[in-house]
């Protein structure tokens, strides 16, 4: 397939490398994207800052980071020799297996000949008289492309707050998000750990075996379920190549994405003893799927209540010491409002000699001093301070470009009281720029790769569609993203998501608009609505580019 429609017209600017799609981002989205747009003929080239593909998994290398949705179930589908082929050693990969495997790919598909590493995209805007996208990066290039796909990643900003007297410090900081490539030896040091969200919670149990001493800053609590992370057994690994397309084909129509056991009922419909040995069973078997002991933990806090309190008492009798294990207990959001936790050994650590808890909440890390982090006037001496301290999540990297649209938009603008999108795909006033599991779609709330290929095979259609009706720009009509944008709004309302101040709803990050972001209507219902609107000749959505257009869709 070749782009025409008004290349003749607006040449890209001089020097400017011309392309038919550029795309920022070589994690799982932005090498399906690849993958997709080459095999279509069309020219892409991604656009990427680290030296090589994986994304998260390129950048989170830290002590214990592994999956929590299955190895057979976190993987492409696209490609039935890929999925026959590959070879997954445990029932939840660590960080090394899910980088080599998006290494195998990019072997496979040959796809790191059209990406650019060590190149990080600084602008991108819209020219309306040439109706492509202007793109410069931090190594001086400058690209014209017609499209432009943001598969930058829902976390990949990691954040670290910003302690007064960092800068003093004496001793050694990482960040769970920016892991050294060559590891870090913790043997006989005095570690810190900043944070118990998913990062810390799997990190400390492996520092806590490393280093002389281990002391871990909380400030919330978090629920956390044991993995039960076991090596792949072959006969279960041989049920699921058997009948691979099948299973991926139902995952594809389910809430999350993930094939697991929803027990569909409600937590207050069991009688005491019932729901003790459900909750036991789940309990035992490990993994996310403690949430779908009941089919009404995210709705209902009576029910939530319930799995909140199974999870605290098998805390309080895993932690010996009652006053640590009273300082572990979450009380202030319900279960699964904040994303759940896994874990391999998180409290039984807390039984072990070399480890201390520290309670931020109360009395905050008043700085972090030469020596190390001080609290309530008490200075915790430190080698090593670890950051676990989470991402600007799902619009902190887009907001970073800050593309610029129609009349010289700056998304921050836009977006100021909290991000719009139609279909979380594309924003009003951004024509040709497409999101991968942006916000407003399910994203972070799903098996992403489950996400990501639903929303890459759609915008490889899209881009198919304008080319095959010599359509040159797409962009949503106003008045369909704001009935998006309401839709996604009263979806997590109805929800107990919203009760939490979590990085859901942008509460991790100073003066971030509070908006729940994903939408939770669930991988299955989304994909059905995003068919219908593209059957439909992409309803809701300004196909065209003239100011008439514009103007209609206004
Ligand atoms: P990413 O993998 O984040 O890739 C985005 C890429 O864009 C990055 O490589 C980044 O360097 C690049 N980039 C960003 N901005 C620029 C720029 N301006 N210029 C150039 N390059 C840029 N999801 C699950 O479904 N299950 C899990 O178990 C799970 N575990 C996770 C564990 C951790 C520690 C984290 C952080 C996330 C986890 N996730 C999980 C979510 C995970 O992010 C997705 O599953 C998936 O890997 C996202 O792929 P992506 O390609 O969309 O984004
Ligand atoms: O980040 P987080 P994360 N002083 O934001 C604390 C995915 N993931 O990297 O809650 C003291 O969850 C903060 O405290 P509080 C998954 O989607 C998956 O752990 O704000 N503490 C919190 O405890 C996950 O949700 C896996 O009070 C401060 C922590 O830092 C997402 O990535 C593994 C502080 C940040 O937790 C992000 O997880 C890893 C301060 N000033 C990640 N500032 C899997 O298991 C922040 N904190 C699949």
């Amino acid at each position: 397939m070749k782009m025409s429609n008004d290349s003749t017209t607006h040449e890209a600017p001089k020097n400017a490398m011309a392309l038919d799609v550029a795309i920022v981002g070589a994690g799982f989205a932005g090498m399906y994207m690849l993958h997709r747009l080459r095999s279509m003929g069309l020219q892409a080239r991604v656009f990427e800052r680290a030296s090589d593909v994986g994304g998260t998994w390129y950048w989170n290398r830290y002590p214990g980071a592994r999956c929590d949705v299955e190895s057979m179930q976190y993987s492409y589908s696209f490609d039935q020799a890929l999925q026959q082929e590959w070879h997954w050693s445990e029932r939840f990969a660590s960080q090394p297996e899910i980088l080599r495997y998006a290494c195998h790919v990019a072997d496979r598909l040959d796809l790191r000949r059209d990406i650019q590493f060590h190149t990080s995209v600084t602008s991108a805007t819209f020219n309306d008289a040439a109706k492509r996208w202007d793109i410069t990066t931090d190594r001086g290039d400058r690209v014209s492309a017609r499209f432009c796909v943001m598969a930058t990643g829902c976390l990949s900003t990691s954040r670290q707050p910003d302690f007064k007297g960092i800068d003093r410090y004496r001793g050694k900081t990482y960040h769970t998000g920016n892991w050294p490539h060559a590891g870090v030896d913790l043997t006989g040091l005095r570690v810190g750990v900043i944070g118990t969200g998913s990062s810390a919670i799997q990190a400390i149990p492996v520092i806590a075996a490393q280093a002389e001493h281990l002391t871990v800053f909380q400030r919330t609590p978090n629920f956390s379920i044991p993995t039960r992370n076991r090596p792949m057994d072959e006969t279960y690994e041989q049920s699921w190549k058997q009948d691979y397309p099948a299973r991926r084909a139902v995952a594809r129509t389910l809430r999350t994405g993930v094939m697991t056991e929803v027990n569909d009922m409600s937590a207050l419909a069991a009688s005491e003893a019932d729901r003790q040995r459900i909750y036991e069973e789940r309990w035992q078997l490990g993994g996310t799927s403690f949430m779908a002991a009941f089919n009404d933990l995210s709705m209902n806090k009576a029910s939530n209540d319930t799995a909140a309190e199974f999870v605290r008492g098998k805390i309080r009798g895993i932690v010996k010491d009652p006053a640590v294990a009273e300082i572990l207990l979450p009380h202030n959001h319900p279960i699964g409002t904040k994303r759940i936790c896994v874990d391999s050994q998180y409290y039984e650590t807390y039984n072990r000699d070399n480890v201390s808890l520290v309670d931020v909440r109360a009395t905050p890390i008043e700085e972090i001093t030469e020596r190390g982090v001080q609290v309530d006037g008490k200075v915790y001496n430190l080698d090593v301070i670890v950051f676990a301290t989470g991402f600007d999540a799902m619009t902190g990297t887009l907001i970073a470009i800050n593309p610029h649209g129609r009349d010289n938009v700056a998304l921050a603008d836009e977006w100021e009281a909290g991000p719009r999108t139609y279909l979380g795909l594309m924003s009003a006033n951004f024509p040709n720029m497409f999101m991968v599991t942006g916000p407003g779609s399910p994203s972070v709330l799903s098996n992403m790769i489950v996400s990501i290929e639903q929303h890459v095979d759609w915008i490889a259609d899209c881009v198919g569609y304008l080319q095959a009706h010599d359509l040159p720009t797409i962009e949503p009509k106003r008045e369909a993203q704001d009935a998006w944008v309401e839709h996604v709004n009263e979806m997590a309302f109805r929800t107990l998501y919203p009760t939490a101040n979590s990085w859901y709803m942008g509460a991790n990050i100073p003066g971030k608009p509070r908006v729940f972001m994903p939408y939770i209507g669930g991988v299955g219902a989304y994909r059905a609505k995003c068919d219908e609107v593209a059957a439909k000749g992409y309803e809701g959505f300004a196909l065209g580019s003239n100011r008439a257009t514009q103007a209609a869709a206004e």
